[in-house]
């Protein structure tokens, strides 16, 4: 289904003289505040083409009624998303759960709903159905260079689709690592992991970025082979300047300083961009800010300022996707909030008064550092969102409208009740 653009104006109209009030109670305490309008419309969040689907854990999947069955459901389900909350624009596609067979038509269908094509995934994490080699003992830093072979080709076959579609990079997540003390040299797997990295980078079109993401455990569970920043940043590092770190933010050790990870590697302008989700315990995919809203402010504050000081653009400077699983949600009601959670972190970060948090900075003055961070996390921002939101042709409350049309009803009435996503 498509959402008909009179019935957000519709619901927008209904609740326009709060959302005013909101919005012009806010506005006046903001310096710039058409600055900040314009940011917060063009940043964009590209959702992956796996979230659309109900998670899971390795111990059961309960899924939803209306799932997308195949590739243009999915994007048709981007198109919900971004209808309403004009921010979405975006897919980022998984290889090979979502092979384009037909990449011209795919594209205008995308472009039908105002998407474009972000980062593609490889996945070597799992065997497909007839791979003739098994990654069982990992793929680029297998010991057998049959399998390694197998591996890198992978990735620039995904590449090939990438290019079909106008995306402008590849991202890495690999599995590899080792379960167990001695299973693995850790120096042979490093290198030929390196090996392996620089056959794939040889292969990106020169307008291309190689995103290596990082992860600290699981689903080995005793060692990772690109495990943490330090080693992704190696990685990236002796490719070359195509290559950067990604950061996926439930792939770290309990209480990271993941804001000071993001700090410096801007600053070395290695800072590819983000997996978002939120975690309790370690990699749960749970729903960006429904844990630590706090943390994601004091990310965005980071990447504000890390940014502003390359003179980098916001919207287009870095990668932002979502990498989320929500297994008891209705994916896109979950979707919508990880956007609208991260446009509020956002929002926040671009409330920082700058000039008083460097002089308080350099006097020393702690307790006025932590009351000009605060005074910008403790601003109710959300009437901004929707008003950026609202500017740009989608709902003031993308949620409500998504529940007011019955989208999900029409959605199962059009695909059923049973239907299960690719990949899942
Ligand atoms: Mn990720």
């Amino acid at each position: 289904m498509q959402i008909e653009q009179h019935k957000i104006d519709e619901y927008n109209h209904q609740h326009i003289a709060d959302h005013q009030l909101k919005f012009g109670f806010v506005a006046e305490g903001v310096k710039d505040i058409e600055g900040v309008m314009k940011k917060l419309q063009a940043f964009q969040i590209a959702i992956p083409s796996w979230a659309l689907g109900t998670g899971g854990t390795r111990f059961g999947r309960f899924s939803g009624g209306g799932e997308p069955r195949n590739l243009e459901e999915k994007i048709a389900d981007v198109g919900i998303l971004h209808a309403l909350n004009r921010s979405s624009g975006a897919i980022s596609l998984h290889i090979p759960w979502d092979i384009p067979e037909d990449p011209i038509a795919v594209k205008s269908l995308a472009a039908q709903h105002g998407l474009r094509f972000d980062a593609v995934n490889s996945n070597t994490f799992q065997d497909q159905a007839g791979q003739a080699l098994s990654y069982k003992f990992g793929s680029l830093q297998h010991t057998d260079k049959a399998v390694r072979r197998q591996a890198i080709d992978h990735n620039i076959e995904v590449i090939k689709h990438g290019e079909a579609l106008g995306s402008k990079a590849l991202t890495v997540w690999l599995a590899d690592g080792s379960n167990f003390p001695g299973q693995l040299n850790f120096r042979n797997a490093f290198q030929r992991t390196l090996e392996s990295l620089k056959e794939i980078y040889a292969a990106l079109p020169s307008d291309w970025k190689l995103y290596l993401e990082y992860k600290c455990c699981e689903p080995n569970f005793y060692s990772t082979t690109v495990a943490d920043w330090g080693q992704s940043l190696l990685y990236a590092t002796k490719l070359g300047p195509k290559a950067y770190t990604l950061v996926d933010l439930g792939h770290h050790l309990p209480n990271a300083n993941i804001e000071q990870i993001v700090s410096l590697l801007l600053m070395e302008g290695k800072l590819a961009g983000f997996h978002f989700n939120d975690s309790k315990y370690g990699d749960d995919d749970l729903t960006v800010g429904s844990i630590n809203p706090y943390q994601l402010f004091l990310i965005f504050n980071e990447l504000v300022e890390g940014m502003d000081a390359r003179g980098m653009d916001h919207a287009n400077g870095l990668g932002w996707m979502i990498d989320a699983s929500h297994n008891v949600k209705d994916p896109i009601e979950d979707l919508l909030q990880s956007v609208q959670a991260i446009k509020i972190a956002y929002a926040q970060a671009l409330l920082v008064d700058k000039t008083a948090l460097v002089a308080a900075q350099e006097a020393n003055d702690v307790a006025l550092t932590q009351e000009i961070l605060q005074n910008a996390n403790r601003t109710d921002v959300r009437s901004l969102v929707a008003e950026a939101s609202l500017r740009s042709g989608g709902a003031i409350d993308p949620i409500a409208v998504y529940r007011k049309l019955k989208v999900r009803e029409n959605l199962v009435n059009e695909r059923g009740l049973k239907t299960v996503t690719t990949g899942l």
